[in-house]
């Protein structure tokens, strides 16, 4: 039990009263002296009243102007604050907030392997098949990530990523590596064959973010370092992107990776992605989904 001592000091001539908690010699300067040790080695804090959003409605409906200065703990949600009335203006004013802390990351993955990586972005729709081994043009792996991607041909295909729930992160994001082989060697992506990012937080309305095309029967494997970068805008506008020239390419001419930034924090986020070509022997070619939660 904590010992608690009162002193009231009264000075002759006017009436001064001092209280003291812990102490029998409270500080003149004060009216409530508070000390920490309470005896036998054990401390105790000042603990000021804690109050949700429905106390301090509570307070609110009894506040006056005589009040300013009053001070309580506000702790409602992940809401923590000291904080004082400001009777000039009517309102609670933050003296000191804690650090909200930050959700952990999250990673989810679309790999199309057979056993897949976990946790797992699970799909369904999509006319594709698995890719595995070589394709013809060019001769490479139809796959960036173990042995197994996925193909688009002749078909225009839109796979739906079930919703994922992004309220909390600040920083979430879609990537995926993208591949374009041909089956004869003058075939591969034109200019109307295209791979579509599309996302919605309704799985009602639908903004296209951001778009890849073929060019004159342009192919490339998964080696490339061309990036088709977008940040979520929500406006169905899409950022473009096209290989410069057609046939066979490389390197920085080749768009091997897909991103999308900035994605929004809700409750449900839905996201596509449609892959259309418009021959036999064209084969649009993902791999390697991920969807970054920070
Ligand atoms: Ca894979
Ligand atoms: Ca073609
Ligand atoms: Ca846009
Ligand atoms: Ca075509």
């Amino acid at each position: 039990m904590k010992k608690i001592a009162f002193l009231l000091l009264f000075v002759s001539g006017f009436l001064s009263a001092q209280v003291g908690i812990n102490t029998t010699s409270p500080s003149p300067a004060s009216v409530l002296h508070l000390e920490s040790l309470n005896g036998s080695n054990t401390h105790g804090g000042f603990m000021p009243p804690v109050v949700d959003q429905a106390g301090r409605d509570s307070i609110n409906a009894a506040i006056t102007a005589a009040d300013d200065g009053m001070m309580i703990y506000y702790s409602d949600g992940t809401t923590r604050c000291v904080q004082f009335y400001n009777a000039q203006d009517g309102v609670w004013v933050d003296f000191y907030c804690m650090p909200i802390p930050a959700p952990p990351s999250l990673t989810y993955y679309q790999d199309f392997e057979i056993v897949p990586n976990t946790p797992t972005l699970t799909f369904t729709g999509g006319f594709g098949s698995t890719s595995t081994g070589n394709g013809s043009f060019p001769n490479s792996p139809m796959y960036s990530e173990g042995t197994q991607g996925y193909v688009v041909s002749n078909s225009d295909s839109t796979i739906s990523f079930n919703p994922i729930t992004t309220v909390g992160f600040v920083n979430t994001s879609l990537s995926f590596d993208l591949a374009s082989f041909a089956d004869t060697s003058g075939n591969g992506a034109d200019g109307s064959d295209v791979v579509e990012v599309l996302v919605s937080t309704d799985n009602a309305t639908w903004s296209s973010e951001v778009t890849v095309n073929g060019n004159n029967n342009a192919k490339w494997d998964f080696s490339g370092t061309a990036v088709a970068s977008a940040s979520y805008d929500g406006d169905n506008t899409p950022t473009n992107y096209a290989p410069t020239s057609g046939g066979n390419l490389t390197g920085a001419n080749a768009y091997s990776k897909v991103t999308l930034s900035n994605l929004p924090s809700v409750p449900t986020l839905y996201l596509q992605i449609r892959m259309r070509n418009t021959d036999t022997n064209e084969n649009w070619v993902i791999d390697n989904v991920i969807l970054s939660l920070n």
